[in-house]
C-alpha cells in the first residue's frame, strides 16, 4: 500500500501530540480525573481593593456564570465538581469584619482556597479570568495553588492547573509568560474542549481531540488550535447554580446598574440567553471571543432557568448577560411573552448594551410587560464619522428613533453608553455626542474615555499610529501614560485625591481648546467632568415626569449611599430630587453637604464654578442660569445645554 508522504507541518503536529502525551503523563502520572475544583479569583487584587466601599456593600458580586456553565457540563459527564468563589468570600468576610484592622484581604482568600482544596482534594483545578483588571489577582491565585501541597495525589505531586476565560483568550502568550504555574490555557468558549480534555486524560478519547488548548510545557508551548465549539444542545443547559450561593450574592455586594431599584432583600442573578453579537465594533472583544454572529438558546431552556432561579433560590430580579439580547426580535418577543405566560413575577434589566436598531415598539412593549425595569443602549458617539469609523451598528437617526420608542415606556429606566477619545476625534465631535445625548433624553449616561483592549481592531490601529504606550494606555505629550481604566466615580475620587491632576482653572482650560482640534489626552479628564455634569446632573433640572423623578431619586440615593457618599454633585442633586418628589430635603443631607463643602477645597471650587450652593437645598430654590454662567466664564455658545 502506498502511503502519503508526511509534510513538515504533519510531522510538527505529530511531534506535538507525542510531546503532549509526555506532558500529560508527567502531570497526571497515570491518574484519572474524578474531581475538579473551579476557582473564581477576587475581581481585583489587594492594591485596588477598597475596604470602605466593600464594607458599604458597593463592590460587584456577580456569580461566576461561566464556571457554573462549565460545572454543569462536567457534572453531566459524571465528574465531581466544586466552585470556589473567592470574590464572594472576600466581600462576605469584609462585611462581617468590625473594621479594617480586623480584615486581612490576602489571608481571607488564601485560607479559603487552602481550605477548599484541602477538603475537596481535587485532581485538577480550573481558574477563570473574565476581565483584564482581574489579571494580577489571577496571577496570585495561581501562585498560591502551586504552593499548596497535594498529598492525596502522591508525594511531591502538585495539582495540575488550567486557566480560561475572556481575558486569558485575548492575551494568552503574555498571560502564560506571567503565570508559569498554569499548565493549560483554554481559549474561547470551552465547555466542549474542557470536557474532551478530561476524557482524553481519562483515556476515553483519543489525544487527537485536544482543542482550543495551549499546554504550557516548560521547554516549549504546545498549541492545539482545532476548534470544538459548543453546539446548540450544549447551549441549552442550566448552569450548576447548586454549586454557588446565588441567593447570597446581592446581600453582600451589588449586581448591575439597577441594584438601587431592586433592593438588597431581593436576590439577583444573571442569565445568558444568546451568545455573540451581530456587530463588530472596533473597540470590542466580543467577535474575537464568540465568533461571527449570534447563537440562540431555546426559549424553553431560558425560561426553565428563570423558573429554577425563582422557585429554588428565591431570585426576584435577573440581569441578562447577553451582548445582543434583541438580536432576533421575534425570538426576543416570544421569550418575553413566555415569561408573562408563566407568570414568573420577576423583574429584569439588560446591563449590557441593547442594539438601538432593534428597539421597536412590539419588542419593547413585550419587554416592559415581562418585567423590564432597565436597559442600557450602546451609543458611543453623536458624530456620524466616528460611528462609521468604529463600525457601530447604528446612526444618529437610529438612536433618535429608539429614544422616541422608549419615551412611551416610562417604566423602563434607560441608560446610554457613551465614549470619547477616539483617534482623530475633535472637540466639536465630542460636543455632537453631548448634543445627541441631550436630544435622546435617556435617564443616565455612562461616559467613558476610550480604553483600547488588546485583541481589538482599534488597539492594533492605535498601536500602529504610535498612540499607545505601556499596557495599552494613551500616550501624553511628555510621554507619560494617562490612567484611563478607571470607572467614572473612581475617576472622580482619583482627581479629588490628587492621583489624577486636575486643572482648577477649569472653564478657562475648556474655553481655550479649539473645536476643530483633537484634544490632548491630558485634557480628556476635564472634558469628561464637564460632559458628565451636563448630560447627567444638569439634565435633571429639566425633568418633570413623576415616574422619571422617582427613578432619578432611587438612582441618586443608590449613588449617594453606596457608590460615592462624599460626592458633592450627587448630594446636591439628591436634594433637588427629594425636593421635587417629596417636597422637602432631608436636613441631614443638607448638613452633610455643608460639612463637605467646608472641608473640601475641591468641591467648594466646583460648586463655585457651576454656581451651586447648599443654600439652594435649604431654601428649596434651585436657581441656575447656564446662559449667565456662559457669559461669566466667557464660554462659546455650544456650552449652553439643551435643558435650562
Ligand atoms: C456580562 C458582562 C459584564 C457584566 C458582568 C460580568 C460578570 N462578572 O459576570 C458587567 C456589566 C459587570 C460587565 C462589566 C464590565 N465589562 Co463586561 N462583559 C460581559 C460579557 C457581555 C459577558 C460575559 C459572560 O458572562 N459571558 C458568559 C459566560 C458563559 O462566558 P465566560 O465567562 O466567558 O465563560 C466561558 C469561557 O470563557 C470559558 N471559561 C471561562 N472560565 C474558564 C475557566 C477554565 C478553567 C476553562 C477551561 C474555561 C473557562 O468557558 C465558559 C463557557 O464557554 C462580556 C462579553 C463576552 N461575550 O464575553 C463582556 C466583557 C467581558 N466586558 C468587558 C468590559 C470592557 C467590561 C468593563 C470594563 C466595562 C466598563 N468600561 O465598565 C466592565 C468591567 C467590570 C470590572 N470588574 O472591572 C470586555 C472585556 C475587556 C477586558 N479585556 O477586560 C468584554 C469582553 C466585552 C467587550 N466590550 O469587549 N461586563
Ligand atoms: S454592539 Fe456591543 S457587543 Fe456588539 S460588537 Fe458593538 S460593542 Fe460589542
Amino acid at each position: 500500500m502506498k502511503t502519503k508522504a508526511l509534510s513538515k507541518e504533519d510531522l510538527d503536529i505529530e511531534a506535538q501530540f507525542i510531546q503532549a502525551k509526555i506532558e500529560l503523563n508527567g502531570l497526571f502520572d497515570g491518574r484519572s480525573i474524578k474531581k475538579i475544583l473551579l476557582v473564581a479569583p477576587p475581581d481585583i487584587d489587594v492594591n485596588l481593593f477598597d475596604y470602605d466601599l466593600t464594607k458599604r456593600g458597593r463592590s460587584n458580586n456577580y456569580p461566576p456564570y461561566g464556571l457554573a456553565v462549565l460545572g454543569r457540563h462536567l457534572l453531566n459527564h459524571g465528574l465531581e465538581v466544586r466552585i470556589c468563589n473567592l470574590n464572594h468570600e472576600i466581600l462576605k468576610r469584609c462585611q462581617q469584619s468590625a473594621g479594617p484592622s480586623e480584615f486581612d484581604f490576602e489571608d481571607t482568600w488564601e485560607s479559603q482556597l487552602e481550605q477548599d482544596i484541602g477538603r475537596f482534594k481535587p485532581d485538577l483545578i480550573g481558574a477563570t479570568c473574565l476581565f483584564t483588571v482581574t489579571h494580577p489577582s489571577l496571577v496570585r491565585v495561581c501562585q498560591k495553588i502551586n504552593q499548596i501541597p497535594a498529598s492525596w495525589l502522591g508525594e511531591k505531586a502538585r495539582i495540575p492547573l488550567a486557566i480560561g476565560g475572556v481575558h486569558v483568550t485575548h492575551d494568552v502568550e503574555n498571560i502564560l509568560d506571567s503565570m508559569p504555574e498554569a499548565d493549560f490555557a483554554f481559549l474561547n468558549e470551552a465547555e466542549r474542549s474542557f470536557v474532551h480534555f478530561v476524557e482524553i486524560v481519562n483515556q476515553k478519547r483519543p489525544l487527537e481531540d485536544l482543542s482550543q488548548l495551549i499546554i504550557n510545557a516548560s521547554k516549549k508551548r504546545l498549541y492545539f488550535s482545532s476548534q470544538s465549539l459548543p453546539q446548540e444542545e450544549d447551549l441549552n443547559i442550566i448552569p450548576a447554580f447548586e454549586l454557588m450561593s446565588i441567593e447570597e450574592n446581592s446581600r453582600v455586594g451589588v449586581l448591575g446598574s439597577w441594584y438601587g431599584f431592586v433592593g438588597q432583600e431581593t436576590p439577583i442573578a444573571t442569565v445568558l440567553s444568546n451568545r455573540g453579537c451581530r456587530a463588530a465594533c472596533t473597540f470590542c472583544n466580543v467577535r474575537n471571543f464568540n465568533g461571527i454572529g449570534v447563537r440562540h438558546r431555546s426559549v424553553d431552556s431560558v425560561v426553565e432557568e428563570l423558573e429554577i432561579l425563582k422557585n429554588e433560590y428565591g431570585v426576584g430580579h435577573i440581569i441578562w448577560l447577553d451582548d445582543d439580547l434583541l438580536h432576533d426580535e421575534k425570538r426576543a418577543t416570544a421569550l418575553f411573552n413566555e415569561i408573562v405566560r408563566r407568570n414568573l413575577g420577576m423583574t429584569w434589566d439588560a446591563s449590557n448594551g441593547i442594539i438601538a436598531h432593534s428597539c421597536k415598539d412590539e419588542v419593547i412593549s413585550a419587554a416592559a410587560e415581562s418585567g423590564c425595569i432597565g436597559m442600557y443602549f450602546g451609543i458611543e458617539s453623536g458624530n456620524p464619522k466616528i460611528l462609521k469609523d468604529i463600525k457601530k451598528p447604528g446612526t444618529v437617526e437610529t438612536f433618535l428613533r429608539a429614544a422616541e420608542v422608549l419615551q412611551n415606556y416610562e417604566q423602563i429606566n434607560t441608560k446610554g453608553f457613551l465614549m470619547f477619545g477616539f483617534p482623530g476625534e475633535t472637540l466639536r465631535m465630542m460636543f455632537e455626542t453631548i448634543s445627541l445625548a441631550e436630544k435622546m433624553n435617556l435617564d443616565w449616561y455612562n461616559v467613558a474615555v476610550l480604553q483600547p483592549w488588546k485583541a481589538t481592531p482599534i488597539y492594533e490601529t492605535m498601536l500602529e499610529q504610535g498612540l499607545l504606550g505601556e499596557e495599552g494606555k494613551l500616550k501624553t505629550k511628555d510621554n507619560k501614560y494617562a490612567p484611563y481604566n478607571l470607572g467614572p466615580y473612581s475617576r472622580q475620587r482619583a482627581i479629588e485625591k490628587g492621583v489624577i491632576v486636575d486643572d482648577s482653572d477649569y472653564f478657562n482650560t475648556l474655553n481655550h481648546l479649539s473645536l476643530d482640534k483633537v484634544p490632548s489626552p491630558e485634557t480628556l479628564d476635564d472634558i469628561w467632568f464637564y460632559m458628565n455634569y451636563r448630560i447627567n446632573f444638569f439634565r435633571l433640572r429639566g425633568e418633570s415626569r413623576p415616574l422619571k423623578l422617582e427613578q432619578g431619586l432611587k438612582w441618586m440615593t443608590y449613588l449617594h449611599t453606596l457608590s460615592a457618599p462624599d460626592n458633592g454633585f450627587i448630594m446636591y442633586y439628591l436634594g433637588l430630587l427629594q425636593y421635587r418628589v417629596e417636597g422637602v430635603v432631608d436636613p441631614t443631607l443638607i448638613e452633610k453637604l455643608d460639612m463637605r463643602l467646608k472641608v473640601s477645597v475641591y468641591w467648594r471650587e466646583r460648586f463655585d464654578l457651576f454656581n451651586l450652593s447648599v443654600d439652594h437645598l435649604r431654601r428649596g430654590e434651585f436657581l441656575f442660569n447656564f446662559d449667565e454662567e456662559r457669559i461669566r466664564w466667557n464660554l462659546p455658545e455650544h456650552f449652553i445645554p439643551a435643558f435650562k
